[in-house]
């Protein structure tokens, strides 16, 4: 079967990040995103990863997630490379827990945005939500895959709403 063009990028500083990233993974391969993966980091492969998003789009990709812990450049290295949509996951990797990552990825100074996720797992599985969401801008299966997502993730509450209601009235009897 031949492989199909990836439209995602998700790089990570370190290979370290990537338990933290799997949520990311599992959500692109639902929605069934062609992605490439990368471990480059903006301090320790400065030129690789200026390379990376340099070459992104004309290798087409459509949009870059970056992980990354400590003061966390990744993603803002890259965004300066590109004109391509960077999504930014800070990474509790550090003895501040991540907090030095979310300003360090938040924290970009005017003309050159990062869209920045919540600290850590939960926001590694929005970063790959985020993406499906841009690429559902020209995609209408994606959009209908969104929506019905939303309407499973809402059925899911309600269930459990009910099940914890059933509960009380039964304790209350
Ligand atoms: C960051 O430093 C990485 O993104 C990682 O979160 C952190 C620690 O990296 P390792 O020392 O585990 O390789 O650049």
């Amino acid at each position: 079967m031949a492989e199909r063009q990836p439209l995602v990028g998700l790089l990570m500083g370190s290979d370290s990040d990537l338990p933290v990233m799997e949520g990311a993974f599992e959500v692109l391969r639902k929605f069934e995103i062609p992605f490439e993966t990368a471990v480059l980091s903006a301090h320790r492969t400065p030129d690789q990863a200026a390379r990376y998003a340099e070459t992104a789009a004309a290798r087409g990709l459509k949009v870059l997630i970056a992980a990354a812990g400590w003061a966390a450049h990744l993603a803002g290295v890259l965004a300066s490379k590109t004109t391509l949509p960077v999504i930014g996951v800070p990474i509790d990797s550090s003895p501040l827990k991540g907090m030095d990552a979310l300003l360090s990825t938040v924290q970009m100074p005017p003309g050159i945005p990062v869209a920045t996720m919540a600290i850590g797992k939960g926001g590694a599985r929005n970063a790959a939500l985020f993406a499906v969401q841009i690429l559902a801008l020209s995609n209408e299966a994606l959009s209908e895959g969104l929506r019905r997502y939303k309407a499973d993730m809402a059925s899911e509450v309600l269930a459990k709403n009910e099940k914890i209601e059933a509960s009380v009235r039964v304790r209350n009897l």
